[in-house]
């Protein structure tokens, strides 16, 4: 009989988790870099105790993480892996009920944006002995139903270990989601609050250090001749690169691949940083929130060759983008999906594999040299766009645009900028001079508020564990993003993890502000002001929110800047500031918006109204929507 160990069901996962590795080009990566909890009835005397266990008799295998804030802690995973390229994460204990239903919203956003995390929300009695629990559903219609079942259509693996047998089997299944890149996102292990204290003899083989191969699948031979024999016949081809592409480190294929063949890159948000600004060939960004150079070559492309982008509506201006009527696609990506997208030629692969493939199979092929010219000359206009919008000199508030611009010239060619919502990411995608590979983090998956900070976080520590100390973490926030999740700053001072905080406040939403009223709905509840008593609307004086002073609050050091230029000082003071988060706040002119794109997004107006602006607004709808169309 083979040796056994005999431990709980919450012992044996954290043993387990602390094995586990990744190895993608023969470098060997830690998975879990640790545990973020929050501990309720749920787990405290289950993974909460094998963690305490963990940490006294073997510190540092999986190092615990107090958090403030279910959501909060799945974003900061969330960010890790981003940062760490999918070969690293962090896992994440919740209590039964509320503690682990924050984390719902956390689950859909790594999915989305397709990064590892996992999750152990703690689950109902296996045994319902004391039925109805504290926080049960009770669900009249099973009793086997508990709010963790709301994590399974946004998890790419759910499993609930009902008995400690189920265990090494819900755990090999969770690591192999985990760490496939085409397959992986939030991964869910519900954990009933008795199966976690329960006792069982494990074999000792499942806790031996095992090592996860990430592979670079290579391109079906067919596949790759056809998508050759496609760029092949192109005259305007043009590089759509997403995240797939810098999460497989393909940058410097990409780079070898484009000088070569002389096509131009347009970046997706997630692609953002696949060639550097000031590349000649680099384009800027592509879509809705895209550069007028992208715009203009994407407009005429006839060949789409896709790498790592999933093609969502801000990347094709919700189908408008690609005006050439015969345009064809070539999609590589690690998943199926994503390759079956426009009726493209699917090649199913790694990015760099892919692209040094296509690079040889295309060796002495190059678009012609006017061609060429024209990126260049359209890519320098762009640059001349943005460093007018760095120095507007608007008044008497600045524009955001120049706060862009001020951090932009501030921070160091390997800092790193993340965002999430509202008007940042969009003006970011247009005017950032991304310099490095890893150097732009905007979730714009899932978009959401309140990611800025916690996922800023979980990028401080990768930076941190990849023992990159002077790499700075500038996390750009808005007022609202601020309002609906701030609280790991808590995190960020507990753990000394240095963070410069932007914050940009505009005292509402410019964002949809600006949105709502080019769609004829008057900023409606847009803005954060009192009721005017007299009017009974919401267009009273501004609130008496001091964000700066609720940061201070919670231990952050703060600078308040008044105008661009003591920004700039604001921010290099910021830079130099050691341990712990710090938070420049800057007040900006919401109604100024960034240049246009010259492009599109599909967002449906009111097709009958009473209103005047609206029916005006619904007749402009209707005529962009005119040039939306499949790609078949
Ligand atoms: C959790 C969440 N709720 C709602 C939205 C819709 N939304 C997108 S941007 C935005 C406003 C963001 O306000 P703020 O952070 O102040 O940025 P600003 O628009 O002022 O730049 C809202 C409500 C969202 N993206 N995420
Ligand atoms: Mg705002």
């Amino acid at each position: 009989m083979s040796e056994t160990v005999r431990l709980t069901v919450a012992q044996a996962t954290v043993r387990f988790l602390a094995a586990q590795r990744t190895e993608r080009d023969g470098t060997v990566h830690k998975l879990f870099a640790g545990c973020f909890g929050i501990f309720g009835h749920g787990n405290v005397a289950g993974i909460g105790q094998a963690l305490l266990e963990a940490e006294l008799l073997d510190p540092g295998t999986l190092p615990y993480y107090q958090a403030r804030n279910e959501q909060g802690m799945v974003h900061a995973a969330a960010g890790y892996a981003r940062m760490r390229n999918r070969l690293s994460t962090l896992a994440c204990t919740a209590s039964i009920g509320p503690g682990s239903s924050n984390m719902l919203t956390g689950a859909a956003l790594a999915t989305i944006n397709r990064l590892p995390v996992l999750l152990l929300p703690s689950d109902i009695f296996a045994t319902r002995v004391s039925s109805p629990v504290l926080q049960e559903l009770e669900s009249p219609a099973g009793y086997d139903v508990s709010v963790n079942d709301a994590f399974r259509p946004l998890s790419r693996f759910f499993d609930r270990v009902w008995r400690p047998e189920q265990l090494p089997a819900a755990l090999l299944g969770a690591l192999r989601v985990l760490t496939d890149p085409a397959e992986t996102g939030a991964v869910t292990v519900a954990l009933p609050q008795d199966v976690q204290a329960e006792a069982y003899d494990w074999p000792v083989e499942l806790f031996r250090e095992r090592v996860w191969h990430v592979p670079r699948p290579v391109p079906e031979p067919a596949a790759l001749a056809r998508a050759v024999e496609v760029l092949r016949s192109a005259r305007r081809p043009l590089v759509v690169a997403g995240g797939g592409l810098i999460y497989a480190e393909a940058t410097e294929a990409l780079r070898a691949f484009v000088e070569a063949t002389g096509i131009p890159v347009a970046e997706t948000q997630a692609g953002k940083g696949s060639l550097p600004y000031d590349h000649p060939l680099a384009l800027g960004a592509v879509g809705s929130t895209g550069t007028t150079a992208a715009n203009a070559v994407a407009r005429e492309a006839d060949v789409v060759l896709g790498v790592g982008t999933r093609y969502s509506d801000f990347t094709t201006a919700s189908r408008t983008a690609f005006g050439d009527p015969g345009v064809r696609f070539v999609n590589v990506n690690v998943a199926a999906l994503d390759t079956a997208k426009h009726a493209g030629v699917a090649v199913v692969a790694d990015a760099r594999v892919a692209l040094q493939a296509l690079a040889e199979a295309l060796t002495g092929w190059s678009v012609g040299d006017a061609y060429r010219e024209r990126a260049g000359r359209l890519a320098a206009e762009w640059d001349g766009t943005v460093q007018r919008a760095y120095t507007l000199g608007h008044g008497p508030l600045p524009a955001q645009s120049e706060v862009i611009g001020a951090v932009n010239e501030v921070s160091g060619p390997r800092d790193v900028v993340v965002c999430a919502a509202g008007s940042m990411p969009g003006d970011l995608h247009k005017l950032w001079r991304t310099r490095d590979p890893k150097g732009y983090h905007v979730e714009y998956g899932y978009s959401c508020m309140g990611y800025e900070i916690a996922g800023g976080l979980g990028v401080a520590m990768a930076v941190l564990d990849a023992g990159d100390p002077d790499r700075d973490v500038f996390v750009m926030c808005g007022d609202g993003s601020y309002l609906m999740m701030a609280q790991e700053l808590v995190t960020a001072v507990q753990e000394g993890v240095k963070l410069v905080v932007v914050l940009v406040q505009n005292h509402g939403f410019a964002s949809i502000g600006e949105l709502s009223e080019s769609l004829g709905s008057q900023r409606f509840g847009t803005r954060y002001r009192y009721r005017d008593a007299g009017s009974g609307r919401l267009d009273g004086p501004v609130l008496p929110v001091d964000l700066a002073a609720n940061a201070e609050s919670l231990g952050v050091r703060v600078l308040r800047a008044d105008g661009i230029a003591d920004l700039r000082a604001k921010l290099a003071e910021a830079k130099a500031h050691t341990g712990g988060p710090v938070l420049v706040q800057v007040e900006t002119d919401p109604l100024v918006p960034a240049p246009g794109s010259e492009s599109w997004w599909d967002v449906p107006v009111a097709e009958v109204s009473a209103v005047d602006s609206t029916r005006q607004a619904r007749k402009a709808y209707e005529q962009s929507k005119a040039s939306q169309r499949p790609y078949l």
